[in-house]
């Protein structure tokens, strides 16, 4: 069996510090950087918008971050700006083995929609690659991992597990943002009800 990590947005601006900082988003480094070893293949989601993004309260006159709007169609919590392409803050977290990165897929990069998942824009009209990748390789099963548990990781593993692969989630090796007590608490749960099987660092191995 075929099996790759996928490494989610571990990027200075999720951890503690960043401009949407995640509590204890930085812990996840040597966790990630300890189970690596264990897959055939580690790839890693960068989220890599530009400065207009509509993500960004900044860009809705009179919003506030964390607002909702609509956008698309669709409800859209409002960010502070974060991981504009090509700023420190959209860089992978210091101390990351990026080395082991078979290949990053960016993802937010159209103004217009926001992209949660490592495989398509929020409005699912649009794909990263990733999922042709996988195939490619010959990717049997994945395991998901990193920032945030309530978002980007939320929707990547339900994502992976809607396209048929069989899908794992470190538990130990993500975080969440937290808006609300309990939210990465209740991602998990999702994502276990989904069929994502949930799993420490400890067990892999
Ligand atoms: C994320 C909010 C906005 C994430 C990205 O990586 O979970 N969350 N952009
Ligand atoms: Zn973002």
């Amino acid at each position: 069996m075929k099996t790759a990590l996928i490494v989610v947005d571990v990027q200075n601006d999720f951890c503690p510090g960043g401009a949407l900082a995640v509590p204890e988003g930085n812990l996840v480094v040597p966790i990630i950087n300890g189970i690596a070893p264990h897959f055939d293949l580690v790839v890693a989601t960068q989220d890599w918008h530009p400065a207009d993004h509509l993500s960004f309260a900044a860009n809705h006159p009179g919003r506030e971050v964390g607002e909702v709007v609509e956008l698309g169609g669709a409800p859209q919590v409002l960010w502070p700006v974060h991981c504009v392409q090509g700023s420190a803050g959209a860089e992978f977290a210091t101390g990351l083995a990026t080395e082991r990165f078979a290949r990053v897929f960016r993802k937010g990069t159209d103004r217009t929609v926001d992209s949660y998942s490592g495989f398509f824009d929020n409005d699912h009209a649009h794909a990263t690659g990733l999922d042709a990748w996988l195939a490619e390789q010959g990717v049997e099963a994945v395991t998901v991992c990193g920032l945030a548990t309530d978002y980007c990781v939320k929707f990547t593993a339900l994502d992976a597990h809607a396209l048929g692969l069989p899908t794992t989630l470190v538990r130990d090796a993500c975080r969440g943002v937290n808006l609300a007590p309990g939210d990465a608490e209740r991602a998990t749960a999702e994502m276990a009800a989904a069929g994502v099987t949930i799993v420490d660092s400890g067990e892999l191995g």
